[in-house]
């Protein structure tokens, strides 16, 4: 066996032992608010594990009432922990502004608000599969009515590349190795 094809076996096994690639995903609910002040919760479930290297959170507003009156916010949590107060023109109590929003004075505001979470916090709660959303909106959040006021939550990240045993793959290399070796002892 010439070394040529020696290490095109070897590079055979190694591209058989490498993980596949982490994949992206991304799930996305809409909830529409029915009663002023009401509270939109999104629940996602049987969720893969990351890559380790974190995700976001994206919050796309669609003619929310989310800034004309210091009532007028809303805050965002996942699964207890807080990601801020936010509302359009940012007058709502200590609230901050959603970047990029649109929308007569605050009222029926249209934005997307992205969130970003690092490798340890999307990791946390994703331990479970289970990552669930709130966007608790003040009491003077009304329902305009025309034509939507709903939000839309969107979580992304890459999946985990899947688990192929590395040493079983070493080993297969390995040998591949010894047995050129041994060839070339003998050949000599
Ligand atoms: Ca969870």
């Amino acid at each position: 066996m010439s070394l040529k094809s020696t290490l095109a076996i070897a590079a055979t096994m190694l591209a058989f032992a490498a993980p596949a690639a982490a994949a992206p995903v991304s799930f996305s609910a809409t909830e529409a608010l029915t009663s002023q002040g009401q509270d939109l919760s999104f629940s996602f479930a049987g969720l893969d594990a990351s890559d380790g290297t974190g995700g976001t959170l994206t919050l796309l507003g669609n003619t929310l009432d989310l800034g004309r009156s210091g009532n007028e916010y809303m805050d965002v949590s996942i699964e207890g922990t807080s990601y801020g107060r936010w509302s359009c023109g940012g007058n709502g109590a200590q609230s901050t502004s959603i970047p990029g929003w649109t929308g007569g004075n605050g009222s029926r505001c249209l934005f997307t608000l992205t969130i970003n979470l690092t490798g340890i916090e999307l990791d946390g709660f994703l331990s479970d599969g289970l990552v669930s959303i709130l966007a608790a909106m003040g009491n003077g959040v009304s329902v305009l009515g025309d034509p939507a006021d709903n939000l839309t939550a969107t979580l992304a990240y890459n999946t985990a590349p899947l688990a192929i045993p590395a040493p079983a793959g070493g080993v297969l290399l390995l040998s591949g190795l010894f047995g050129f070796a041994a060839m070339r002892r003998r050949a000599s």
